[in-house]
């Protein structure tokens, strides 16, 4: 019987982004050296998650970042080892983590000329159910002549030169996407220890009849919300069928899916979040970004393009519509109609 043939042309994370650092001749390796820093941290939080109820991390620490949310134990180790690895990475000036309020000034690296905006475990409040938890980050290269202050940082997404997430599932995936480039998907080979490329060039489906969204905040959504979501439950063609729903309740996770199958994720603003609940920084930009190179779209509650919205502060929220090109069209073509019969 023939022999399977064995795949030894292995394309990890390392040999792939020493492979992107080629392509730019005026290079200097600190973006690679900075990438692997983020590798480390990924495959360190991968490392706790998979042992938190082994070692009772499972739970709250008893304290509460700075929006108020409650603390996991894994939120604060998670954000310990992100901070860590970007500080000695060397190559890291700015750092605006969800769990720090303000943003960190690694002094240590004056010469550094990145900020990375990260949210180290998104999803934490499913953890102790054994929901897929990620880590979602965005890097921006800052000016030349940097003087380090946090408010380098409140850019556009467009200003992002990378982002992507992972999440930490039967085993832990990464999507990485660069400005101008494809989007990326890695698995982590546990064995091996390294992030693997097996979702090479990554593309949206254009269109698919699956929308993800918590139907508990519907009392609260605006009028152009309600009859979106109304029209893929209740279509008006009778030969149509009403879209499927899912929800996970983690970004990452129904962000993955979304990518995979399609469909549209959305966390509109509404009566209750008048700004949305998902941060612009480091929740919604960098996947902005992912949604977009993979063929996708995303916006906001304004139905403006989410990557050029530049917030005011490094906590500030948005409401978010994002997936597959046709059906955030659908969104941008009901909320048109709705404003026009107002
Ligand atoms: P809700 C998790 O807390 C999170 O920040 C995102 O990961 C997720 O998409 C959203 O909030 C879920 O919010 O209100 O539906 O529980």
């Amino acid at each position: 019987m023939a022999q399977e043939k064995i795949n030894t042309d292995i394309v990890t994370l390392t040999r792939f982004l020493t492979e992107e650092q080629t392509k730019h001749k005026e290079a200097t390796g600190d973006f690679t050296l900075l990438c692997h820093a983020l590798q480390f941290s990924f495959k360190s939080i991968a490392y706790y998650i998979r042992r938190a109820t082994l070692i009772n991390l499972t739970g709250l620490a008893g304290s509460s970042n700075t929006t108020g949310d409650e603390q996991k134990k894994l939120d604060v180790i998670g954000n310990d080892l992100f901070v860590a690895a970007m500080r000695t990475s060397g190559k890291c000036r700015l750092l605006v983590s969800e769990e720090e309020e303000h943003c960190i000034v690694f002094d240590e690296n004056p010469k550094a000329r990145y900020a990375v905006v990260c949210d180290p475990i998104d999803g934490s409040s499913n953890l102790d159910a054994g929901v897929s938890v990620g880590t979602i980050f965005g890097i921006f290269r800052l000016a030349e002549g940097s003087q380090g202050k946090q408010e380098e940082v409140l850019l556009p997404g467009t200003e992002l030169v990378a982002s992507g997430f992972t999440m930490y599932g039967a085993s832990a995936q990464l999507v990485l996407t660069m400005k101008g480039g494809s989007v990326n998907g890695f698995t982590m080979d546990n064995a091996l220890g390294e992030f693997i490329l097996t979702h090479p060039d990554m593309r949206l489906p254009k269109s698919r009849a699956i929308y993800s969204v918590n139907e508990g905040n519907s009392l609260y959504w605006e009028k152009p919300v309600k009859e979106y979501f109304d029209s893929l439950k209740y279509p008006l063609e009778a030969s149509a069928k009403p879209y499927s729903a899912r929800y996970i309740g983690s970004m990452v996770a129904d962000a993955y899916r979304t990518l995979l199958y399609g469909g549209i994720f959305a966390y509109p603003a509404d009566k209750k979040s008048p700004k949305g609940k998902l941060r612009i920084l480091y929740e919604c930009a960098p996947m902005a970004m992912v949604f977009e190179n993979a063929g996708g779209q995303a916006v906001n509650s304004r139905m403006e393009r989410m990557l050029s919205i530049v917030p005011e502060h490094i906590h500030d929220r948005s409401g978010i519509f994002m997936g597959s090109y046709d059906e955030v069209q659908r969104v941008i073509e009901t909320h048109k109609n709705a404003l026009k019969s107002a």
